[in-house]
């Protein structure tokens, strides 16, 4: 593969793409806690949560992949909109976070259930650990667009957090984003 340049459009997001994957509500309704209200969701429509455009690279060590993704603005109950979230496969693999618009939150979780949660906004540059599960959420008004960087040969591990779920998650307060126990929702 030779050297080459993917531009981003005016939304920040990757112009011609070699992939796009798109979340809907209908996609990932198990990951709210409040599993009712992601139901009225579906049957009002059934909305993109988010969606991923994605540059490919051979998955071999040395490779970066990087993608851009946008979240729409919402919330299920009074938890924001998110994406699936995952453990790398490798967990010796880490990633970068660049925030192109919008605001939001990452929530990054070890098994052991220690948990950061750091501020996303135009500019933002977070680097997550490897070993440490991590799932972003639009906190804000506008769509949440980043890009995201990482070894080509991370793999993805959904079926964890399908499982298991984050211990934490990010509601919407009175003054704002405020990171809550999941358990406490349920
Ligand atoms: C990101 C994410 C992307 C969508 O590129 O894959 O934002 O989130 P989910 O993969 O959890 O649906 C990343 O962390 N890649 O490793
Ligand atoms: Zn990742």
């Amino acid at each position: 593969m030779e050297p080459f340049v993917k531009f981003t459009g005016a939304s920040g997001l990757m112009e011609q793409p070699d992939n796009v994957v798109i979340r809907k509500m209908s996609d990932m309704a198990a990951a709210y806690a409040d599993s009712q209200k992601a139901r009225q969701w579906i049957e009002n429509g059934d909305p993109v949560v988010y969606e991923m455009l994605e540059a490919l690279v051979p998955q071999a060590a040395g490779e970066l992949m990087f993608c851009t993704t946008r979240i729409n603005p919402g919330t299920v109950g009074r938890e924001y909109f998110m994406t699936k979230g995952h453990y790398h496969e490798d967990p010796t693999t880490a990633e970068i976070y660049y925030t192109v618009s919008g605001r939001g939150i990452l929530l990054a979780e070890t098994k052991d259930r220690r948990h950061v949660a750091l501020e996303m906004r135009k500019g933002s540059i977070i680097h997550v650990e490897p070993g440490w599960a991590h799932r972003t959420y639009n906190t804000g008004e506008e769509p949440l667009v980043f890009l995201a960087v990482y070894p080509a040969n991370a793999g993805h591990d959904y079926r964890t957090i399908e499982q298991e779920g984050f211990a934490h998650t990010v509601v919407k307060g009175d003054n704002g984003p405020v990171v809550v126990k999941t358990s406490t929702l349920r």
